[in-house]
């Protein structure tokens, strides 16, 4: 028995015809929210974060395990508030947070019986703050996801090595299917112990990219233990089978200028990855912050590819999140207020993305957004659609506009110095009236 949900699910459904067919609905319908929700917040946050040199300090300056070890001994983030931290995420206009929940030092963030190494049983923190950030979340309708780390410069499973973390000291062996028994272990706590998840960001297996992760089996683990979560896997080649999003590290959807990505885009929601200034962990001497007319822009032309803006903060060791951080995600809250509707509940706009910005769609509607461009005239090619009115979306005036065969050329208002992004609404009848 389908059920008509599913039909529309199905019927909605950016993926191809095969893979639909293998998705249940309750996935398929999850990818829809995904797409809908176009904006969220990650957070890298660790015994890394004590440091101040980002999350790859182990690695960058060479420390042993037992040197980690004894650092982590000291993680006591007492004004670790996740109210705050949800209040902000709210405040900022997003609709999901992606936490690091174990990064490649390997200590685990969240109480876990696979390891002592963990935040509960390790440090005199002793609190759960996965738990209490996943109550809060819960309460303030905001889904949350969990970054998990294949890669472990800990584990001495971790064997043979990867490209990293091969200075930790620790001995040359082990075995990998124990280490792989682990992470599931792990996968089916952080699948049962936190209410439902948005999903697994997953990250590290470019650290061994020819070994066999046993990804059908950790992928099938999942699916079976919350059919709804979605599988976003951070290794930069065009998407495998069960997995959900295709992420764009530092880079629009099928771009490449961090090094990092494949250009190949596949059939699946994408979600572009960004710091805010180049770090994903608490850096102290990185000042290089992007403004806010930045972020801004990265947002809409990620929302006119189609695609989401995952953007991160590095919280501080205390627990609390800097100033920097906090003023921004205020700023781009605010513009969600007023432009959040040319966002959420988008997809790509019938333009491809152009050097002066972006186009998205809500059903008949289209939202053009001018994000640097001199000129009171702009020409668009044709749009698919007659276009009925052209309006400003702030304040909503009308905008003259003219249609020919060869496209559509708006009028445009002078514009203030202050305005990230000029959105034009053009409303238009589809081709079927
Ligand atoms: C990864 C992590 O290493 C990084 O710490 C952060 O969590 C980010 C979101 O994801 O970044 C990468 C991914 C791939 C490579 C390097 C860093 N790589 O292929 O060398």
């Amino acid at each position: 028995m389908i059920t008509l949900g599913a039909v529309i699910a199905l019927c909605q459904s950016t993926t191809g015809a095969a893979q639909a067919n293998d998705v249940p609905p309750e996935r398929l319908a999850a990818r829809q929210w995904f797409q809908d929700a176009k904006f969220g917040l990650f957070i890298h946050w660790g015994v890394y974060s004590l440091l101040g040199q980002g999350e790859w300090v182990m690695q960058n300056r060479k420390m042993t395990g037992s040197e980690y070890e004894w650092l982590a001994t000291t993680f006591n983030p007492t004004k670790f508030d996740a109210r705050a931290w949800v209040d902000l995420a709210r405040a900022a206009g997003v609709k999901y947070i992606t936490i690091t929940s174990r990064h490649h030092d390997g200590f685990s963030m969240f109480k876990t019986a696979a390891t002592p190494y963990n935040i509960v049983d390790w440090t005199p923190f002793r609190r759960d703050p996965l738990k209490e950030l996943a109550d809060e979340c819960r309460r303030q309708g905001i889904k949350l996801f969990f970054y998990y780390s294949q890669l472990d410069w800990h584990h001495p499973d971790y064997w043979p090595r990867g490209n990293t973390g091969l200075e930790t000291g620790r001995p040359a062996r082990g075995d990998w299917n124990t280490y792989l028994n682990f992470m599931d272990r792990q996968l089916t706590e952080l699948l049962t112990h936190y209410g439902p998840l948005g999903g697994i960001w997953f990250d590290g297996m470019w650290d061994k990219p020819d070994a066999d992760w046993r990804l059908p089996q950790t992928y099938a683990l999942i699916h079976r233990l919350q059919p709804a979560a979605l599988i976003v896997p951070n290794h930069h080649k065009a998407p495998l089978p069960g997995e959900d999003v295709q992420t764009f590290e530092q880079d629009l959807p099928g771009a490449n200028t961090a090094g990092f990505n494949t250009t190949e885009i596949g059939a699946l929601p994408t979600e572009t990855s960004l710091t805010m200034n180049g770090a994903w962990g608490f850096n102290i001497t990185d000042r290089n912050y992007k403004s806010v007319s930045s972020l801004v822009s990265t947002l809409v032309r990620a929302a006119g590819a189609g695609g989401n803006l995952l953007l991160n903060v590095g919280p501080r060791p205390d627990g609390t999140i800097q100033p920097e951080f906090v003023e921004r995600l205020h700023e781009i809250g605010r513009w969600l207020s007023t432009y959040g509707r040319s966002i959420y509940g988008t997809r790509a706009g019938p333009v491809p993305p152009r050097a002066w910005g972006a186009t998205t769609r809500r059903g008949d509607t289209i939202f053009v957004h001018v994000l640097s461009w001199p000129d009171r005239i702009l020409a668009l090619p044709p749009v698919g659609a007659h276009v009925r009115r052209a309006s400003l979306l702030a304040g909503g005036a009308p905008l003259a506009f003219s249609e020919t065969t060869a496209g559509v050329t708006l009028t445009l208002p002078a514009r203030r110095q202050d305005e990230y992004d000029q959105v034009i609404v053009l409303e238009t009848t589809s081709g079927r009236d």
